[in-house]
């Protein structure tokens, strides 16, 4: 039986980069998600009969949330829910799931990369029939309706269990449980050379995986040390635990230290890896030698046709705005178009949807291809596992030979996180009100070029997207961002992203922060960090 619940709107529950993020307190009052999925299924047309995905990253508050949006789909009209077993689906994974079943969307619940637990944070994103994010109209509407909800529809139904596969119904609708692993396992054989990989591995070639107690334990054990014969121990942390751990599951050098520190030692292992919360995000280091994920988006590109799934080549490469220029310069040698979009990676499915991009990435730790809509950590790794066992070099000699090729974008982020919001967005403004006036400006003996706010405009839909963040070009390349979060759910996060090009191979060698000093140096006074917000610092360097 339906049950029509009377309900009151909440505010601001407005999807950010990556859906609907706040702390799980929030979630958990009454009627909080219902909302949501309300004010999602009021905004779709013709559902009626179709398929829904659901699974999330495991986190504290995971299975609560699936019940009610299995109930809710029921109400709803859907004809078929796939929900992965225990709850969990990668984002990648359902990403995959969706293209697969040809299901009319998917609701993935996860946070990614913030923290889990019971104080930590949850959230919940839909994705459309393509397996990406859902675009702005979207998720504007949803926002819209949930301002004047005052009522949402549940099945009155004992929850599901989650824990064994097969069918089962609620109401009218047939419920799923399927393994998680399964069809995104296929899907990577069918990308990559596995024979080669198990090759290398033979070989005694050695690498670590840190799932980070998130999701994608399940996904690496069965894929690299189940089928690629990686050999039991390369998965670190590999089971999904609803607080990852007390950790915090986003890979980079701050958060994944001991990964770093293991692959920073002499008798370290070959290959290095992690992923976040969600499954979508990776962090590659070789021995001694960690890849910034710019850096990798550009090797990935240069290398892909080594892999069976791209040996045709590649259409073109998209890459966020933040995102150094390394991409840009394979683009150009291989004679195909680097698109640059807005942070977020709803902005590259009509990229990938037109054929337009086959490879994208962010700086922020992101790659992926037109397998899915999402971005893939697992698969990023695979795809450097392929890269290596065909070139037979270690990552540094792969990294070193790049930059001698394409020369070497020195790139770094620094992040003010849970800075006040009214001081972070008054920074901000400040710099918009200040553009005209920056070009010719000298500073700390860079010469400003041009600034702008970037807008990006969509080459298939035509929508427009403003304000995606500040960018201050200098004459001798180097380049400048300054840009407000949308995944936080304390206060503002500032990130500068700072970037500078060498071609002289004599200063490949450099240490990162060292070769960005003076461009840190005024990322700092130009808007006066300091005394707008109080931080002498970053909280966070990548
Ligand atoms: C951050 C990253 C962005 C990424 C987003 C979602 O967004 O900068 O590149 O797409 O997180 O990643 P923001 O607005 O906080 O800068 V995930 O792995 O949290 O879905
Ligand atoms: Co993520």
């Amino acid at each position: 039986m339906i049950r029509v619940v009377a309900t009151t709107p909440f505010e601001g529950q407005k999807p950010g980069t990556s859906g609907l993020r706040k702390k799980v307190t929030v979630f958990q009052q009454p009627h909080y998600i219902e909302n949501f999925v309300q004010g999602l299924f009021d905004s779709l047309d013709a559902f009626e009969g179709e398929t829904l995905i659901v699974g999330g990253d495991g986190r504290y508050y995971n299975r609560e949330a699936i019940q009610i949006v299995i109930k809710m789909a029921a109400a709803a009209g859907f004809g078929r829910v796939l929900v992965g077993k225990g709850g969990i689906l990668s984002t990648p994974a359902a990403s995959c799931v969706i293209r697969k079943h040809e299901a009319f969307g998917g609701i993935i619940l996860s946070a990614s990369h913030n923290p889990g637990g019971e104080h930590g944070d949850f959230g919940i994103k839909y994705n459309i029939g393509n397996g990406g994010p859902a675009p702005e109209h979207v998720t504007d509407a949803i926002f819209e309706r949930t301002k004047t909800i005052r009522e949402y529809r549940i099945m009155d139904a004992d929850d599901i269990d989650l824990d064994t596969l097969g069918i089962t119904r609620v109401g009218d609708m047939v419920v799923d449980v399927i393994d998680p692993v399964e069809d995104y396992a296929e899907l990577m054989g069918s990308l990559f050379d596995f024979d080669a990989i198990r090759d290398l591995f033979a070989s005694g070639f050695t690498m670590r995986f840190d799932a980070m107690s998130a999701v994608t334990g399940p996904y690496a054990s069965a894929i690299l040390e189940e089928a690629l014969g990686a050999g039991p121990g390369t998965v670190m942390h590999g089971e999904p635990l609803p607080d990852f751990g007390g950790h915090h599951p986003d890979p980079n050098l701050v958060h994944a230290k001991e990964l770093n520190d293991l692959l920073m030692s002499q008798d370290g292992p070959d290959l290095g890896a992690a992923s976040d919360g969600d499954g979508d995000r990776n962090m590659i280091i070789g021995r001694g030698r960690f890849v910034t994920p710019s850096d990798s988006l550009a090797i990935i590109a240069a290398n892909a046709h080594l892999a069976p799934g791209y040996k045709d080549g590649i259409a073109g490469i998209a890459r966020s705005m933040p995102t150094s220029g390394a991409a840009d310069r394979v683009a150009e040698k291989l004679g195909v178009t680097c698109y640059e979009t807005p942070t977020g990676w709803k902005f590259f499915g009509n990229l990938l949807d037109a054929g337009l991009a086959t490879v994208c990435g962010e700086e922020s730790f992101g790659t992926g291809s037109n397998h899915v809509r999402e971005k893939d950590g697992l698969w990023a790794v695979l795809m450097w596992l392929n890269i290596l066992a065909v070139r037979r070099q270690s990552v540094a000699e792969i990294v070193a030979g790049h930059w001698e090729t394409f020369g070497r974008n020195y790139y770094t982020r620094h992040d003010y996180e849970e800075v006040d919001s009214a001081a972070a967005d008054a920074l901000m403004a400040d710099l918009r009100a200040r553009l005209d006036t920056l070009p010719g400006t000298v500073i700390n003996g860079l010469t400003v070029e041009s600034a702008d706010d970037f807008a990006y405009n969509d080459p298939i839909d035509g929508s427009v997207t403003t304000k995606q963040g500040i960018r201050v070009f200098f004459t001798d390349g180097s380049r400048l961002v300054y840009r407000l979060s949308g995944t936080g759910t304390a206060g503002a996060t500032l990130r500068l992203y700072l970037e500078r090009f060498e071609a002289d191979l004599a200063r490949h060698d450099l240490d990162t922060q060292d070769a960005l000093a003076a461009l840190v140096q005024i990322a700092r006074d130009l808007p006066d960090i300091e005394g707008r917000t109080g931080r002498s610092a970053p909280t966070v360097i990548t």
